[in-house]
Protein backbone atom coordinates (compact mmCIF):
# COMPACT_ATOMS: atom_id res chain seq x y z
CA UNK A 1 0.00 0.00 0.00
CA UNK A 2 1.34 3.75 -0.48
CA UNK A 3 1.73 5.89 2.50
CA UNK A 4 0.23 9.11 1.90
CA UNK A 5 3.93 10.72 2.81
CA UNK A 6 2.88 14.45 3.84
CA UNK A 7 5.01 16.95 1.65
CA UNK A 8 7.43 19.54 3.19
CA UNK A 9 6.77 22.89 1.72
CA UNK A 10 8.70 25.78 0.69
CA UNK A 11 6.59 29.17 1.33
CA UNK A 12 8.18 32.17 -0.48
CA UNK A 13 7.39 35.42 0.67
CA UNK A 14 6.15 35.71 4.12
CA UNK A 15 3.65 38.77 4.37
CA UNK A 16 0.03 38.93 4.48
CA UNK A 17 -0.64 35.84 2.79
CA UNK A 18 2.05 34.07 2.77
CA UNK A 19 2.95 34.03 6.41
CA UNK A 20 -1.15 32.97 6.77
CA UNK A 21 -0.29 30.19 4.07
CA UNK A 22 2.85 28.91 5.55
CA UNK A 23 1.35 28.69 9.35
CA UNK A 24 -2.44 26.67 8.35
CA UNK A 25 -0.18 24.23 5.94
CA UNK A 26 2.15 23.69 9.15
CA UNK A 27 -0.78 23.21 11.15
CA UNK A 28 -2.67 20.50 8.50
CA UNK A 29 0.94 18.60 9.49
CA UNK A 30 3.48 19.50 6.83
CA UNK A 31 6.88 20.43 7.65
CA UNK A 32 7.28 23.94 6.22
CA UNK A 33 9.78 26.59 5.52
CA UNK A 34 9.35 29.72 4.89
CA UNK A 35 11.34 32.30 2.90
CA UNK A 36 11.85 35.85 2.95
CA UNK A 37 14.38 38.89 1.88
CA UNK A 38 14.22 40.41 5.54
CA UNK A 39 16.21 39.39 7.73
CA UNK A 40 13.89 40.75 10.57
CA UNK A 41 11.29 38.86 9.36
CA UNK A 42 12.75 35.72 9.77
CA UNK A 43 14.20 36.63 13.16
CA UNK A 44 10.91 37.72 13.98
CA UNK A 45 8.62 34.53 13.10
CA UNK A 46 11.80 32.29 14.25
CA UNK A 47 11.03 33.65 17.71
CA UNK A 48 7.43 32.85 17.06
CA UNK A 49 5.91 36.18 16.47
CA UNK A 50 4.66 37.85 13.76
CA UNK A 51 5.36 41.23 12.08
CA UNK A 52 1.80 41.75 11.11
CA UNK A 53 -1.45 41.94 12.46
CA UNK A 54 -4.36 39.71 11.76
CA UNK A 55 -6.91 38.02 13.85
CA UNK A 56 -6.09 34.80 15.51
CA UNK A 57 -2.47 34.33 13.56
CA UNK A 58 -0.01 35.33 16.28
CA UNK A 59 -1.13 31.89 18.35
CA UNK A 60 -1.47 30.34 15.06
CA UNK A 61 2.09 30.93 14.00
CA UNK A 62 3.62 30.61 18.15
CA UNK A 63 2.07 27.44 18.39
CA UNK A 64 3.40 25.95 14.71
CA UNK A 65 7.12 27.12 15.56
CA UNK A 66 7.00 25.73 19.00
CA UNK A 67 6.18 22.33 17.64
CA UNK A 68 8.83 23.04 14.96
CA UNK A 69 6.05 22.49 11.94
CA UNK A 70 7.32 26.41 10.67
CA UNK A 71 10.57 27.80 10.48
CA UNK A 72 11.64 30.77 8.79
CA UNK A 73 14.95 31.22 6.67
CA UNK A 74 16.60 33.56 3.67
CA UNK A 75 17.07 30.59 1.64
CA UNK A 76 14.97 28.81 -0.56
CA UNK A 77 15.30 25.10 0.68
CA UNK A 78 14.51 21.51 -1.00
CA UNK A 79 11.05 20.93 -0.43
CA UNK A 80 8.35 18.79 -2.27
CA UNK A 81 5.95 21.66 -2.91
CA UNK A 82 6.88 24.92 -3.28
CA UNK A 83 4.30 27.56 -2.90
CA UNK A 84 5.23 31.36 -4.50
CA UNK A 85 3.45 34.02 -2.44
CA UNK A 86 5.79 37.53 -3.11
CA UNK A 87 4.53 40.83 -4.24
CA UNK A 88 3.37 41.24 -7.94
CA UNK A 89 3.62 45.08 -7.68
CA UNK A 90 2.81 47.89 -10.95
CA UNK A 91 5.22 50.95 -12.06
CA UNK A 92 4.49 54.20 -13.16
CA UNK A 93 2.32 53.04 -15.96
CA UNK A 94 0.33 50.59 -14.49
CA UNK A 95 2.55 47.80 -15.95
CA UNK A 96 2.89 44.48 -14.06
CA UNK A 97 6.13 43.91 -12.42
CA UNK A 98 6.25 40.12 -12.02
CA UNK A 99 10.27 40.23 -11.13
CA UNK A 100 9.58 39.09 -7.68
CA UNK A 101 7.67 36.07 -9.05
CA UNK A 102 10.21 35.45 -11.66
CA UNK A 103 13.08 36.25 -9.16
CA UNK A 104 11.46 33.38 -6.78
CA UNK A 105 11.23 30.93 -9.94
CA UNK A 106 15.20 31.12 -10.09
CA UNK A 107 15.27 30.32 -6.63
CA UNK A 108 13.49 27.42 -6.99
CA UNK A 109 15.38 26.19 -9.78
CA UNK A 110 18.39 26.01 -8.16
CA UNK A 111 16.70 23.06 -6.04
CA UNK A 112 14.17 21.51 -7.96
CA UNK A 113 14.07 17.65 -7.92
CA UNK A 114 11.76 15.65 -10.13
CA UNK A 115 8.10 14.85 -8.27
CA UNK A 116 8.18 18.39 -6.79
CA UNK A 117 5.40 20.57 -7.51
CA UNK A 118 5.43 24.79 -8.08
CA UNK A 119 2.32 26.75 -6.82
CA UNK A 120 2.03 30.43 -8.02
CA UNK A 121 -0.48 32.42 -5.76
CA UNK A 122 0.72 35.54 -5.79
CA UNK A 123 -1.95 37.77 -8.19
CA UNK A 124 0.12 37.66 -11.39
CA UNK A 125 -1.36 38.78 -15.08
CA UNK A 126 -2.46 36.44 -17.45
CA UNK A 127 0.49 34.14 -18.74
CA UNK A 128 3.36 34.47 -15.93
CA UNK A 129 2.77 30.96 -14.50
CA UNK A 130 3.65 29.78 -18.43
CA UNK A 131 6.64 32.25 -17.60
CA UNK A 132 7.70 30.81 -14.40
CA UNK A 133 7.31 27.35 -16.45
CA UNK A 134 9.84 28.70 -19.40
CA UNK A 135 12.07 29.77 -16.71
CA UNK A 136 12.54 26.65 -14.96
CA UNK A 137 12.75 25.18 -18.35
CA UNK A 138 15.63 27.62 -19.27
CA UNK A 139 17.33 26.71 -16.10
CA UNK A 140 16.58 23.44 -15.61
CA UNK A 141 17.56 21.42 -18.84
CA UNK A 142 17.53 18.41 -17.06
CA UNK A 143 14.09 18.19 -15.88
CA UNK A 144 11.23 17.26 -18.19
CA UNK A 145 8.69 20.23 -17.51
CA UNK A 146 4.83 20.51 -18.34
CA UNK A 147 3.60 21.36 -21.61
CA UNK A 148 7.32 21.78 -23.28
CA UNK A 149 8.20 17.88 -22.62
CA UNK A 150 6.40 15.20 -24.92
CA UNK A 151 5.92 12.41 -22.17
CA UNK A 152 4.73 12.80 -18.45
CA UNK A 153 6.37 16.01 -16.99
CA UNK A 154 9.12 15.29 -13.83
CA UNK A 155 7.39 18.31 -12.11
CA UNK A 156 4.16 20.20 -11.88
CA UNK A 157 3.20 23.60 -12.05
CA UNK A 158 -0.11 25.56 -11.41
CA UNK A 159 -1.48 28.55 -10.45
CA UNK A 160 -4.05 29.04 -7.38
CA UNK A 161 -4.92 32.55 -6.00
CA UNK A 162 -5.52 32.87 -2.83
CA UNK A 163 -8.85 34.81 -2.10
CA UNK A 164 -9.26 36.03 1.69
CA UNK A 165 -10.26 38.95 3.23
CA UNK A 166 -8.00 41.09 5.23
CA UNK A 167 -9.40 41.05 9.10
CA UNK A 168 -10.85 37.29 7.99
CA UNK A 169 -7.39 35.68 6.32
CA UNK A 170 -7.55 32.61 8.71
CA UNK A 171 -10.75 31.35 8.29
CA UNK A 172 -11.25 32.37 4.51
CA UNK A 173 -8.17 30.60 4.12
CA UNK A 174 -9.62 27.42 5.17
CA UNK A 175 -13.30 27.81 4.14
CA UNK A 176 -13.22 29.71 0.64
CA UNK A 177 -13.41 27.50 -2.62
CA UNK A 178 -10.31 27.38 -4.92
CA UNK A 179 -9.50 28.02 -8.00
CA UNK A 180 -6.95 25.62 -9.15
CA UNK A 181 -5.31 26.48 -12.88
CA UNK A 182 -2.46 23.51 -14.17
CA UNK A 183 0.20 24.31 -17.06
CA UNK A 184 -1.28 20.87 -17.76
CA UNK A 185 -4.57 18.35 -16.60
CA UNK A 186 -2.04 16.70 -15.04
CA UNK A 187 -0.11 19.41 -12.83
CA UNK A 188 -3.68 20.79 -11.56
CA UNK A 189 -4.59 17.68 -9.98
CA UNK A 190 -0.93 17.51 -8.38
CA UNK A 191 -2.13 20.74 -6.91
CA UNK A 192 -5.39 19.69 -5.86
CA UNK A 193 -4.26 16.61 -3.78
CA UNK A 194 -2.07 19.26 -2.08
CA UNK A 195 -4.71 21.95 -1.35
CA UNK A 196 -7.23 19.28 -0.31
CA UNK A 197 -4.87 18.79 2.72
CA UNK A 198 -5.86 22.21 4.24
CA UNK A 199 -8.49 23.65 2.77
CA UNK A 200 -12.07 22.82 3.35
CA UNK A 201 -14.02 24.77 0.32
CA UNK A 202 -14.81 23.31 -2.80
CA UNK A 203 -11.10 23.24 -4.93
CA UNK A 204 -12.04 23.28 -8.91
CA UNK A 205 -9.48 22.73 -11.27
CA UNK A 206 -8.96 24.68 -14.43
CA UNK A 207 -5.90 25.86 -16.92
CA UNK A 208 -3.41 28.31 -15.36
CA UNK A 209 -4.41 31.42 -17.45
CA UNK A 210 -8.22 31.29 -16.50
CA UNK A 211 -7.29 31.12 -12.67
CA UNK A 212 -4.89 33.75 -13.31
CA UNK A 213 -7.79 35.75 -15.19
CA UNK A 214 -10.39 34.44 -12.48
CA UNK A 215 -8.58 36.40 -9.53
CA UNK A 216 -8.40 39.63 -11.39
CA UNK A 217 -11.51 39.64 -12.47
CA UNK A 218 -12.94 39.37 -9.33
CA UNK A 219 -11.64 42.22 -7.94
CA UNK A 220 -12.31 43.97 -11.01
CA UNK A 221 -15.93 43.43 -10.49
CA UNK A 222 -15.77 44.85 -6.78
CA UNK A 223 -14.08 47.90 -8.43
CA UNK A 224 -16.59 48.25 -10.74
CA UNK A 225 -19.09 47.87 -8.11
CA UNK A 226 -17.79 50.32 -5.78
CA UNK A 227 -17.11 52.76 -8.88
CA UNK A 228 -20.49 52.71 -9.40
CA UNK A 229 -21.74 53.44 -5.65
CA UNK A 230 -19.10 56.26 -5.77
CA UNK A 231 -20.12 58.09 -8.85
CA UNK A 232 -23.65 57.70 -7.24
CA UNK A 233 -22.72 59.63 -4.39
CA UNK A 234 -20.84 62.66 -6.07
CA UNK A 235 -24.30 62.60 -8.48
CA UNK A 236 -26.61 62.79 -5.78
CA UNK A 237 -23.86 65.70 -3.88
CA UNK A 238 -24.57 67.48 -7.38
CA UNK A 239 -28.40 66.92 -7.35
CA UNK A 240 -28.82 67.62 -3.60
CA UNK A 241 -29.41 64.40 -2.73
CA UNK A 242 -29.03 61.89 0.02
CA UNK A 243 -26.99 58.82 -1.54
CA UNK A 244 -27.47 56.78 1.58
CA UNK A 245 -31.29 57.24 1.16
CA UNK A 246 -31.60 56.35 -2.61
CA UNK A 247 -28.91 53.30 -2.31
CA UNK A 248 -31.44 51.89 1.22
CA UNK A 249 -33.97 52.26 -1.41
CA UNK A 250 -32.92 50.61 -4.24
CA UNK A 251 -31.40 47.51 -2.68
CA UNK A 252 -35.01 46.87 -1.87
CA UNK A 253 -35.06 45.61 -5.22
CA UNK A 254 -34.88 41.68 -5.22
CA UNK A 255 -31.84 41.92 -7.70
CA UNK A 256 -30.14 45.69 -6.85
CA UNK A 257 -27.03 45.50 -4.33
CA UNK A 258 -25.64 48.43 -4.53
CA UNK A 259 -22.14 48.66 -2.58
CA UNK A 260 -21.17 51.48 -0.08
CA UNK A 261 -19.71 54.78 -1.15
CA UNK A 262 -16.50 56.23 0.77
CA UNK A 263 -13.62 58.31 0.04
CA UNK A 264 -12.24 55.70 -2.46
CA UNK A 265 -10.45 52.00 -2.68
CA UNK A 266 -7.68 51.13 -0.64
CA UNK A 267 -5.81 48.20 0.24
CA UNK A 268 -3.14 46.54 -2.48
CA UNK A 269 -5.83 44.66 -4.09
CA UNK A 270 -8.77 45.97 -5.46
CA UNK A 271 -7.11 49.60 -6.72
CA UNK A 272 -4.20 47.15 -8.48
CA UNK A 273 -5.56 44.31 -9.85
CA UNK A 274 -8.18 46.19 -12.39
CA UNK A 275 -4.71 47.80 -14.25
CA UNK A 276 -3.35 44.13 -15.02
CA UNK A 277 -6.51 43.58 -16.98
CA UNK A 278 -6.13 46.88 -18.66
CA UNK A 279 -2.90 46.09 -19.61
CA UNK A 280 -3.36 43.15 -21.05
CA UNK A 281 -6.55 44.71 -23.27
CA UNK A 282 -6.41 47.61 -23.14
CA UNK A 283 -9.05 48.67 -26.23
CA UNK A 284 -11.24 46.19 -24.79
CA UNK A 285 -11.26 47.14 -21.26
CA UNK A 286 -13.23 50.87 -20.99
CA UNK A 287 -15.39 50.59 -18.34
CA UNK A 288 -12.38 48.97 -15.96
CA UNK A 289 -10.48 51.61 -16.43
CA UNK A 290 -12.63 54.43 -16.23
CA UNK A 291 -13.75 52.14 -12.54
CA UNK A 292 -10.39 52.84 -11.50
CA UNK A 293 -10.58 56.83 -12.11
CA UNK A 294 -13.82 56.98 -10.60
CA UNK A 295 -12.50 55.59 -7.12
CA UNK A 296 -9.13 57.34 -7.34
CA UNK A 297 -10.78 60.56 -8.02
CA UNK A 298 -13.66 59.69 -4.89
CA UNK A 299 -10.66 60.68 -3.09
CA UNK A 300 -10.14 64.20 -4.36
CA UNK A 301 -13.83 65.39 -4.29
CA UNK A 302 -13.90 64.21 -0.44
CA UNK A 303 -10.93 66.50 -0.16
CA UNK A 304 -12.73 69.20 -1.71
CA UNK A 305 -15.87 69.23 -0.35
CA UNK A 306 -13.90 68.84 3.63
CA UNK A 307 -11.90 71.92 2.69
CA UNK A 308 -14.86 73.80 1.55
CA UNK A 309 -17.09 72.91 4.75
CA UNK A 310 -14.06 73.46 7.51
CA UNK A 311 -12.95 76.91 5.26
CA UNK A 312 -16.50 77.83 5.55
CA UNK A 313 -16.38 77.65 9.70
CA UNK A 314 -12.70 78.93 10.28
CA UNK A 315 -13.07 78.73 14.17
CA UNK A 316 -14.08 75.33 14.69
CA UNK A 317 -12.09 72.29 15.28
CA UNK A 318 -12.12 69.11 13.04
CA UNK A 319 -11.85 65.90 14.15
CA UNK A 320 -10.88 63.19 11.05
CA UNK A 321 -12.25 59.84 11.91
CA UNK A 322 -10.18 57.07 10.64
CA UNK A 323 -7.21 56.13 8.73
CA UNK A 324 -6.87 52.29 7.68
CA UNK A 325 -8.01 51.63 4.14
CA UNK A 326 -11.17 50.13 5.51
CA UNK A 327 -12.94 48.89 9.01
CA UNK A 328 -11.31 47.81 11.93
CA UNK A 329 -8.40 46.61 11.10
CA UNK A 330 -5.04 48.43 11.20
CA UNK A 331 -3.83 48.06 7.47
CA UNK A 332 -3.20 51.74 6.49
CA UNK A 333 -1.71 50.63 2.70
CA UNK A 334 -2.95 52.92 0.35
CA UNK A 335 -5.78 54.10 2.53
CA UNK A 336 -8.00 56.98 0.94
CA UNK A 337 -9.09 58.12 4.24
CA UNK A 338 -5.31 58.46 5.56
CA UNK A 339 -5.03 60.49 1.79
CA UNK A 340 -7.61 62.49 3.04
CA UNK A 341 -6.64 63.30 6.64
CA UNK A 342 -3.38 64.19 5.56
CA UNK A 343 -4.26 66.82 3.03
CA UNK A 344 -6.38 68.52 5.19
CA UNK A 345 -4.29 68.10 8.21
CA UNK A 346 -1.28 70.16 5.88
CA UNK A 347 -3.77 72.77 4.83
CA UNK A 348 -5.18 73.63 8.76
CA UNK A 349 -2.77 72.65 10.98
CA UNK A 350 -3.50 72.78 14.55
CA UNK A 351 -7.01 72.86 13.68
CA UNK A 352 -7.10 69.02 12.33
CA UNK A 353 -7.04 66.10 15.09
CA UNK A 354 -6.71 62.46 13.90
CA UNK A 355 -8.97 59.71 15.82
CA UNK A 356 -7.78 56.26 15.06
CA UNK A 357 -8.06 53.64 17.30
CA UNK A 358 -5.93 51.04 15.18
CA UNK A 359 -2.81 53.43 15.54
CA UNK A 360 -0.85 54.45 18.66
CA UNK A 361 0.73 57.45 16.54
CA UNK A 362 0.24 59.46 13.21
CA UNK A 363 2.27 57.79 10.23
CA UNK A 364 5.14 59.58 8.92
CA UNK A 365 2.61 61.52 6.30
CA UNK A 366 1.52 63.82 9.05
CA UNK A 367 5.40 64.69 9.95
CA UNK A 368 5.23 68.59 9.53
CA UNK A 369 1.97 68.99 10.60
CA UNK A 370 -0.08 70.26 13.59
CA UNK A 371 -2.28 67.35 13.49
CA UNK A 372 -2.77 64.88 17.03
CA UNK A 373 -3.70 61.97 17.41
CA UNK A 374 -6.91 61.76 19.73
CA UNK A 375 -8.87 59.44 21.15
CA UNK A 376 -13.24 59.08 20.46
CA UNK A 377 -14.41 60.81 24.13
CA UNK A 378 -11.86 64.04 23.41
CA UNK A 379 -12.84 64.19 19.91
CA UNK A 380 -16.15 64.14 20.80
CA UNK A 381 -15.09 67.07 23.34
CA UNK A 382 -13.38 69.37 21.47
CA UNK A 383 -14.35 69.02 17.85
CA UNK A 384 -17.13 70.60 16.05
CA UNK A 385 -16.66 69.18 12.47
CA UNK A 386 -16.47 65.57 12.18
CA UNK A 387 -15.21 63.76 8.82
CA UNK A 388 -15.95 60.23 8.75
CA UNK A 389 -13.61 58.50 6.68
CA UNK A 390 -13.58 55.05 8.25
CA UNK A 391 -16.57 52.87 9.47
CA UNK A 392 -15.26 50.89 12.09
CA UNK A 393 -17.20 49.42 15.23
CA UNK A 394 -16.12 52.22 17.09
CA UNK A 395 -17.28 55.16 15.15
CA UNK A 396 -20.65 53.55 14.67
CA UNK A 397 -21.39 53.20 18.01
CA UNK A 398 -20.93 56.49 19.13
CA UNK A 399 -24.68 57.40 19.82
CA UNK A 400 -26.28 60.68 18.07
CA UNK A 401 -26.67 62.27 21.98
CA UNK A 402 -23.01 62.43 22.07
CA UNK A 403 -22.70 63.90 18.19
CA UNK A 404 -25.99 65.47 17.92
CA UNK A 405 -24.28 69.30 18.19
CA UNK A 406 -21.58 68.82 15.64
CA UNK A 407 -21.30 69.43 12.19
CA UNK A 408 -20.94 65.94 10.31
CA UNK A 409 -19.70 64.87 6.67
CA UNK A 410 -20.32 61.65 6.72
CA UNK A 411 -18.10 60.16 3.70
CA UNK A 412 -19.18 56.33 4.92
CA UNK A 413 -22.50 57.09 5.94
CA UNK A 414 -22.17 55.57 9.42
CA UNK A 415 -24.36 57.10 11.42
CA UNK A 416 -27.13 56.88 8.76
CA UNK A 417 -29.09 53.73 9.17
CA UNK A 418 -29.73 53.72 12.91
CA UNK A 419 -33.69 54.15 13.40
CA UNK A 420 -35.09 57.54 15.31
CA UNK A 421 -31.57 59.04 15.24
CA UNK A 422 -31.94 61.38 12.13
CA UNK A 423 -28.95 63.57 12.56
CA UNK A 424 -30.16 67.38 14.32
CA UNK A 425 -27.45 69.66 12.73
CA UNK A 426 -25.82 66.83 10.82
CA UNK A 427 -24.44 69.09 7.43
CA UNK A 428 -26.40 66.43 4.42
CA UNK A 429 -22.77 66.56 3.22
CA UNK A 430 -22.96 62.83 1.61
CA UNK A 431 -21.11 62.69 -1.80
N1 LIG B 1 -15.00 49.58 -0.18
C1 LIG B 1 -15.91 50.59 -0.37
N2 LIG B 1 -17.23 50.27 -0.47
C2 LIG B 1 -17.65 48.98 -0.38
C3 LIG B 1 -16.72 47.95 -0.21
C4 LIG B 1 -15.38 48.27 -0.10
O1 LIG B 1 -15.55 51.77 -0.44
O2 LIG B 1 -18.87 48.78 -0.48
C5 LIG B 1 -13.56 49.90 -0.06
C6 LIG B 1 -12.98 49.54 1.29
O3 LIG B 1 -13.23 50.53 2.23
C7 LIG B 1 -11.51 49.42 0.94
C8 LIG B 1 -11.53 48.85 -0.47
O4 LIG B 1 -12.83 49.10 -0.97
O5 LIG B 1 -10.87 50.69 0.91
C9 LIG B 1 -11.26 47.37 -0.54
O6 LIG B 1 -11.88 46.67 0.53
P1 LIG B 1 -12.58 45.26 0.38
O7 LIG B 1 -13.08 44.85 1.69
O8 LIG B 1 -13.58 45.30 -0.72
O9 LIG B 1 -11.44 44.31 -0.18
P2 LIG B 1 -9.93 43.95 0.30
O10 LIG B 1 -8.98 44.81 -0.51
O11 LIG B 1 -9.76 43.96 1.76
O12 LIG B 1 -9.82 42.43 -0.21
C10 LIG B 1 -10.12 42.13 -1.56
C11 LIG B 1 -11.16 40.98 -1.58
N3 LIG B 1 -11.69 40.82 -2.93
C12 LIG B 1 -13.03 40.78 -3.17
O13 LIG B 1 -13.84 40.93 -2.30
C13 LIG B 1 -13.41 40.54 -4.58
C14 LIG B 1 -10.49 39.69 -1.09
O14 LIG B 1 -11.38 38.61 -1.19
C15 LIG B 1 -9.22 39.42 -1.92
O15 LIG B 1 -8.56 38.25 -1.47
C16 LIG B 1 -8.28 40.58 -1.71
O16 LIG B 1 -8.93 41.76 -2.22
C17 LIG B 1 -6.99 40.28 -2.45
O17 LIG B 1 -6.02 39.85 -1.80
O18 LIG B 1 -6.97 40.38 -3.68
Amino acid sequence: MLVDKKPDVCVLGLGYIGLPTAAVIARSGCRVVGIDVNRNVVDTINRGEIHIEEVDLDGLVQGVVARKMLRASLCVEPSDVFVIAVPTPFDENHAPDISYVLDAATNIAAVLKSGDTIILESTSPVGTTEKVRDMIAKLRPDLKVPGIAKDTADIAIAYCPERVLPGRILEELTNNDRSIGGITPRCARKALTFYKRFVRGECITTDARSAEMTKLVENAFRDVNIAFANELSIISDHMGLDVWEVIRLANRHPRVNILHPGPGVGGHCIAVDPWFIVHSAPDQSPLIRTARTVNDGKVDHVIARATDMIAANPTLKVGCMGLAFKANIDDFRESPALKVAEQLAHKFGARVSIIEPYASSLPSEFDGTAARLIDIDTALLECDILVTLVDHDAFKAIPLAERADKIVYDVRGIWHDQPGQAPQRQLRLVG
